[in-house]
């Protein structure tokens, strides 16, 4: 959700910031802008176009500006349309430049008081707002700091701002609350960013900035103001990413590339994990064996696909633990009354570690009994690891596509190894042995899916012309038929919703016709004579079946009947098996359907605003 890099140095930093620009524009695509202070003059250039970073780029030739201090921005609208006078950076009074992620939930009446003082607003934006109060307190005097740290003590919301000013010209200010900022360190340069991908061409030592952090950057000096404006210390840590852990290689996408990355991901995500059939208690962190042991049931709380991983995971945790457990998406979890039974473990989940419903619902469990809070994430560095009691990592390396795919895998592998090691303490210790058994053998069942890729790309054609799509699903399958909905909703903009199978005649049965194809997740479980009776309902109404079903459910397909063979595998894990042929079901119809697959529209990956 908007990608903010900025740069003090001795060269010209207009190309850093915009490679750290593409780096960044998963986050946000609605429009791009750079701010540079010129070198001498001191004067303060800015170009703002609505579109993409290759727009800004063409915005900028014949030559990018000089300046070896500077801001830009990729946005994702929240307040404002995705145009060339709400685009970032905002100037004010031709002084102060800044950009901002997130939301300044009290823009209206600080919009009201800055007019009634004589400023004219020129966006939409609740961003221009910080700009302005910020320039008004820097024009009355107080350095670009301070303005900043008073400015903050007025913005109720989330941000991360990076602010320029004529008038300091050598200098960067920056802050985070609630959207994430890093710092990164060079040889005699220094740099902002929103995530550490965006700089890893320039540095690969990073300063994690900590809630309600303020930064006053140079080329020589970094100086960090904690949220009462006590100077402060804050480690440096090396990132262990490779600079071209963000390119897409030889692939035409970066989805169709992780979806791909996903047997080494999930190899990666078990990597030391389980020795002589056990999961070590270790992995999830320093007293993770204690904690366990105090686990007597399970609230797990996500967004998006990882509440699908969540709802998998219920399934997993009733059946092979015997733990009770109950799943919610965090937008929900923030705003109700809570009962929490004592020895309630709060397990949440996010790729990004960022995302604000989820931050948000962790923050609000501390109040609420759960006795600790164990993360799912994917970046090491986060806001969720660091405020989380227990945490275990997916390995599954930056994701960019927007459409979650080997995130989605490498979670449920993770919630797989959580399952098992409570399974032991729930007397069940050969349970725990069978699922460490068939974790193993995931990497190698994912390579003999992605084998299906060309028959896949075959069924697409069938897709690409309609409008709707049904998906249906039974237990732990059911997940894994919302999570395929998702996928072709996203990226390919047909209308997708998916069903637990048996609910087909208590509604959404009434859709069915000729034109509305239905994908079945069939695999061989004890649920399989009950889909199967689901599915001749929506053959007798003239529905296209696409059944995904693994060898043994021996199907057969006939007339509109369409069966995919997916390879045999353990019944645990069966869901993610399943998974990928629908991520490349999607894939293949939003390719051949012209959609933008990695950025699909409106969306962006990373959402660190409410
Ligand atoms: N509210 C600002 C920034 C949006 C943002 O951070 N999105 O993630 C705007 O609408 O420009």
């Amino acid at each position: 959700m908007c990608g903010i890099v900025g740069a003090c140095a001795q060269r010209d930093v207009a190309p850093l910031l915009i490679e750290g620009l593409r780096r960044l524009e998963y986050r946000g695509y609605d429009s791009a802008g750079i701010a540079l202070i010129k070198r001498g003059s001191g004067a303060l250039t800015r170009t703002r176009v609505a579109g993409r970073v290759l727009d800004l780029v063409a915005a900028l030739q014949p030559d990018l500006p000089e300046g070896g201090v500077g801001i830009a921005h990729t946005r994702w609208a929240t307040h404002g349309l995705p145009n060339d006078l709400n685009a970032h950076p905002h100037v004010v009074a031709d002084e102060v430049a800044l950009v901002h992620n997130g939301i300044i939930e009290n823009h209206h009446a600080l919009r009201e008081e800055l007019t009634e003082g004589g400023y004219q607003f020129t966006s939409e934006t609740d961003s221009e707002v910080a700009a302005a109060l910020i320039q008004r307190y820097h024009a009355a005097g107080e350095d670009l700091l301070s303005a900043v740290q008073r400015a903050l003590k007025s913005f109720v919301g989330a941000y991360a701002f990076a602010v320029l000013s004529a008038r300091e010209p050598e200098r960067i200010v920056a802050c985070r609350r609630g959207s994430p900022l890093v710092v990164g360190i060079g040889i005699g340069e220094h740099f902002v960013a929103s995530d550490v991908t965006a700089l890893l061409p320039v540095t690969r030592q990073f300063i994690f900035l900590e809630e309600g952090d303020v930064v006053a950057l140079e080329r020589e000096r970094i100086a960090i103001y904690d949220a009462d404006g006590r100077p402060v210390e804050r480690p440096v840590r090396t990132s262990e990413l490779a600079p071209d852990a963000v390119e897409r290689g030889g692939y035409r996408h970066f989805m169709h590339k992780e979806i791909y990355e996903q047997p080494a991901a999930v190899a990666e995500t078990l990597e030391g994990r389980c020795v002589g059939g056990r999961v070590l208690d270790a992995a999830l962190g320093n007293g993770a064996a204690e904690l366990l042991d105090r686990t007597e049931r399970l609230h797990i709380v996500a967004c998006g696909t990882s509440y699908h991983a969540g709802m998998v995971a219920r399934y997993w945790s009733e059946h092979y633990a015997g733990l009770p457990c109950e799943v919610e998406v965090a937008s929900e979890f923030r705003y109700r009354s809570h009962v929490v039974p004592p020895g309630t473990l709060l397990l949440v989940i996010s790729q990004s570690g960022e995302t604000a419903d989820v931050l948000a619902a962790l923050r609000e469990a501390r109040q609420l009994g759960y006795f600790a809070v164990l993360a799912i994430c994917n970046v090491p560095e986060s806001s969720l690891v660091r405020e989380a009691d227990l945490t275990l990592l997916t390995r599954a390396g930056p994701e960019i596509g927007v459409a979650s795919t080997k995130a989605f895998t490498t979670q449920l592998t993770a919630l797989l190894l959580v399952v098992a090691a409570l399974a032991r303490r729930c007397g069940r210790a050969q349970q725990e042995a069978e699922l460490v058994a068939a974790l193993l053998k995931i990497p190698a069942a994912l390579e003999r899916t992605l084998a299906l890729e060309p028959q896949i790309a075959a069924l697409a054609e069938r897709f690409v012309d309609r409008q709707h799509a049904l998906f249906l699903g039974r237990g732990v399958h059911y997940p894994v038929a919302l999570e395929g909905a998702l996928k072709l909703k996203e990226i390919s903009y047909i209308h997708a919703e998916a069903y637990p199978a048996g609910e087909l005649k208590h509604g959404p049965l009434a859709l069915v016709d000729e034109q509305m194809p239905v994908v079945a997740v069939a695999p061989h479980d004890d649920l399989l004579d009950k889909l199967l009776s689901n599915l001749e309902e929506v053959r007798a109404r003239g529905g296209q079946l696409y059944v995904f079903a693994d060898g043994a459910a021996q199907l057969r397909a006939q007339g509109r009947y369409t069966v995919i063979p997916v390879p045999d595998a353990p019944a645990a894990i069966s869901p993610l098996i399943h998974t990928v042929p629908l991520q490349l079901l999607a894939y293949h119809v939003a390719v051949l359907r012209g959609t933008d697959v990695d950025k699909p529209r409106n969306l962006a990956k990373s959402v660190t605003v409410e």
